[in-house]
């Protein structure tokens, strides 16, 4: 049976108790409540606000307790798709970006042999959701790939996802791509994923441009990544 919604409307009632509702829902794997409960508030405030408010603050404390191993893998799932539930009825009511005009592309996907799926899911929510075009090309993609496909549509940055160290040396390739193509500088290459938060000399070696340890901050990186190009002008 659906949690009963509690009254979000009375005296007293603080954004932090609606924030501590709606973990307690998705400790509970209540997607739904969890989603319905931040609905209501969206419905008074708009979804902009509500990811501001409640969403990043929500995501922000599931983030520490999944560092601190304090939630189950279920749980940090139920919380992503409550995100991608909120970013999702985010865009269709406000289809240019909730933030502004469309931007990019850009393109992401997981490093070959790199099946791991779900953080490069929430960067892309988060990315559209900011207003940026995605191309998403999932997992198991080879650097050849990631290049000809930033070639083909113009995108300045390419966002590479590594969960494996055993991956996320594979970037490298991406790089060297770049490299060889002479496009490093015109095309910005952003990695992450959490091996890259347990070891972040790794970014350096693979010649990554930047990285952000939660698809949250992915914008504010894509962004001034995508500034980097066009300083460094030339046409993409
Ligand atoms: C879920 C999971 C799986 C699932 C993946 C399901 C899916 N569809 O994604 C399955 C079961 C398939 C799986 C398989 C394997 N896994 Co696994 N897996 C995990 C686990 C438990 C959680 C990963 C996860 O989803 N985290 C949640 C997401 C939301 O977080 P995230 O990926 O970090 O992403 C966030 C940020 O990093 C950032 N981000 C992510 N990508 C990017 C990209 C850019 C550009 C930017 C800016 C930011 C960014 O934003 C995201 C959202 O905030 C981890 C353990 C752990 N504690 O991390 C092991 C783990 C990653 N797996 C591991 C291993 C070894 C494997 C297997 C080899 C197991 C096996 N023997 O078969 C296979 C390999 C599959 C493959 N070739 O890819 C190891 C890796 C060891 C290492 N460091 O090298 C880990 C660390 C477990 C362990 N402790 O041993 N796995």
């Amino acid at each position: 049976m659906a949690a009963p919604m509690p009254d979000m409307t009375g005296e007293g009632t603080t954004l932090q108790k609606l924030v501590a509702e709606v973990l307690r829902r998705i400790n509970d794997a209540d997607r739904d409540g969890a989603s319905r409960l931040v609905d209501q508030w969206a419905a008074v405030h708009g979804y902009g606000d509500a990811i501001a408010e409640i969403l990043e603050p929500v995501l922000r404390t599931v983030g520490d307790r999944w560092e601190r191993e304090a939630i189950s893998l279920a749980q940090g799932f139920v919380a992503g798709k409550v995100a991608e539930d909120i970013l999702n009825k985010a865009l269709a009511a406000a289809p240019k970006g909730v933030f502004g005009e469309v931007k990019g592309p850009v393109v992401i996907g997981n490093i070959e042999d790199d099946y791991h799926s779900l953080g490069r899911g929430m960067v892309g929510t988060f990315l559209r959701a900011a207003g940026w075009a995605v191309i998403d090309m999932g997992n198991d993609v080879s650097p050849a790939e990631f290049v000809d496909r930033a070639v083909e549509t113009g995108a300045r940055v390419i966002g590479v996802s590594a969960m494996m160290f055993v991956t996320a040396r594979g970037i490298r390739g991406v790089r060297d791509e770049l490299d060889r193509r002479g496009l490093s500088g015109r095309i910005m290459l952003a990695v992450g994923g959490a091996v890259f938060k347990v070891r972040p000399e790794l970014v350096a070696e693979v010649g990554g441009d930047g990285t952000a340890g939660s698809a949250m901050d992915a914008p504010v990186l894509f962004k001034s990544l995508w500034e980097r190009s066009l300083d460094a002008g030339g046409e993409q």
